[in-house]
């Protein structure tokens, strides 16, 4: 039986959590003159040249059992603040591509839903910033659909200025992979968040 297309569609969107430390702003008051708070700021990149607070990341489509992809990243603190913790967080939507397949048909009972998520593994992520390169074990080996929703902590240290990290996720379809997600399609919206 031939593998129908399966399509994976990414849109990633950079939500950017700043809050003013309490500490850091209670000395800054003065009786007079001008008081000034530093940007605080990400941007996300496919390339690494231009940045953007929004990026359509990836778009994969006709995955087979046994594919692989992989998904370059790479954040750049744009702002004159310190960034200490950046975190990603992946929200799955699926859905059906049209109707079902003749083959999917006999073991998908839900034509309204797909099923794509729970198939697909990030096999690996790794991040390559001021710390070296350091994989991140909690999302190794975990469906999409599974790491849905959880804040996952990518990155922990001081990424100063004009710095940049690169964020690498390898996904697979596995080959043991049924037929109920042939032609179903999944929306990634990827959130990196970032606190000083
Ligand atoms: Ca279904
Ligand atoms: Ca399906």
């Amino acid at each position: 039986m031939k593998p129908k297309a399966i399509v994976i569609l990414g849109i990633l969107a950079v939500l950017i959590a700043t809050t003013a430390g309490k500490a850091l702003f209670t000395d800054a008051v003065t009786s007079r003159g001008t008081i000034e708070t530093g940007e605080f700021s990400i941007g996300i990149s496919k390339d690494g040249s231009r940045f953007y607070r929004d990026v359509k990341a990836f778009e994969f489509s006709d995955m087979k059992p046994g594919d692989e992809e992989t998904v370059i990243l790479t954040v750049k603190n744009r702002g004159d603040v310190p960034v200490s913790k950046v975190s990603l967080t992946f929200h799955v939507q699926d859905y059906e591509v049209g109707e079902l397949s003749p083959a999917e048909r006999s073991i998908d009972d839900t034509p309204d839903e797909g099923e794509l998520s729970r198939n697909i593994i990030v096999v690996e992520m790794t991040v390559e910033g001021p710390n070296g390169e350091q994989t991140v074990r909690e999302a190794a080996g975990v469906s999409l659909a599974r790491l849905s929703g959880k804040s996952i902590p990518i990155f922990r240290g001081s990424l100063t200025p004009g710095q940049t990290m690169r964020i690498r996720i390898r996904f697979a379809l596995p080959k043991t992979v049924g037929n109920e997600c042939q032609t179903d399609g999944v929306k990634v919206n990827l959130t990196v968040s970032a606190e000083q």
